[in-house]
């Protein structure tokens, strides 16, 4: 099924309050780089990606790695909001015994691809993945490689570059939330990232620059990068942390924090009146 831009922003905003809901409900977790994620992930869960809901071992499937687990909440909204599994579930989040812990865990929800939190494996297990495609002539299948700008301060995420890049692997299609926060404060400041366009081309990718808070953007930019064949390809997807929660919108701090009852209800508002502007847009 395919959906118009109008209706995946819609699907994003539904994934926003979702984010929201179940994380006041959890009372911890990662706020700003879920909300900042949620159309990139919508664009992958509705348009982009070849997998279904109802059959996640699917062999045919594409691969999707959360590289920075911390910000699973946006996958377990797509993934519930796509058909994997029910909305109510969501509440569930980071509760002892749930299928959706705080950082996500392979053997314990169909549709998750790997186990991640420790930042820095992502594309070195994509890098694995897409050499067993081509060792099995599976040349149409790709793997995706969500991973943060902060994330970047690890090592071996340049290992897997390198080897990347030596390889020619271009059933990659990696992303880089690039929202310009971690942890601590502002990626430049914590460990300067630019010229970051510069770095991967000099390890041999081919490098897409988006606003990854446009979900036409992101499928646009998927669509090349699959036809592209000489080099992996990075996407610098450039979003707005906590984007569509007006007071979360920017602000490291919410990094790792998740709403109270008071400010989820002010949040909730914030996404309603979204929602809104984007009938209001299209009619
Ligand atoms: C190996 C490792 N070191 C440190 C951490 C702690 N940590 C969790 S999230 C984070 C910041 C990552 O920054 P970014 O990927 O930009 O995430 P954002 O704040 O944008 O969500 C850190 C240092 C970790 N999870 N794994
Ligand atoms: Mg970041």
């Amino acid at each position: 099924m395919s959906y118009t831009i109008n209706e995946l922003e819609l699907k994003a905003a539904d994934i926003r309050a979702s984010i929201i809901k179940s994380l006041e409900e959890a009372g911890s977790g990662h706020s700003a780089g879920p909300l900042g994620l949620a159309d990139i992930f919508t664009a992958l869960y509705f348009d982009v990606l070849k997998h279904d809901p109802k059959n996640p071992d699917w062999d045919q499937r594409d691969i999707l790695i959360l590289s920075n687990g911390h910000c699973v909440p946006v996958r377990y909204a797509a993934m519930a909001h796509a058909g994997y599994f029910d909305v109510d579930e969501l509440m569930t989040l980071r509760r002892f015994g749930s299928r959706l812990q705080g950082h996500p865990e392979r053997l314990k929800l169909p549709g998750m691809e790997s186990t991640s939190g420790p930042l820095g494996c992502g594309l070195s297990q994509s890098c694995g993945i897409a050499l067993s495609f081509r060792m099995n002539n599976e040349n149409h299948r790709f793997v995706y490689c969500v991973m943060g700008d902060g994330e970047l301060d690890e090592g071996n995420v340049w290992e897997a570059a390198m080897l990347a890049g030596k390889e020619k692997l271009h059933n990659i299609i990696a992303i880089i939330d690039r929202n310009n926060i971690q942890i601590d404060g502002p990626t430049e400041t914590v460990m300067p990232l630019e010229d970051l366009q510069a770095k991967w081309e000099a390890f041999g990718w081919h490098v897409l620059s988006i606003d990854g808070n446009n979900i036409e953007a992101v499928i646009d930019a998927c669509a090349m990068a699959k036809a592209i064949v000489e080099k992996p390809v990075m996407i610098i997807a450039h979003t707005i942390p906590g984007k569509g929660v007006d007071f979360m919108e920017y602000d490291f701090h919410w990094h790792g924090m998740p709403p109270n009852h008071e400010q989820a209800k002010i949040a909730l508002h914030d996404i309603r009146t979204l929602k809104g502007k984007i009938r209001s847009e299209h009619q």
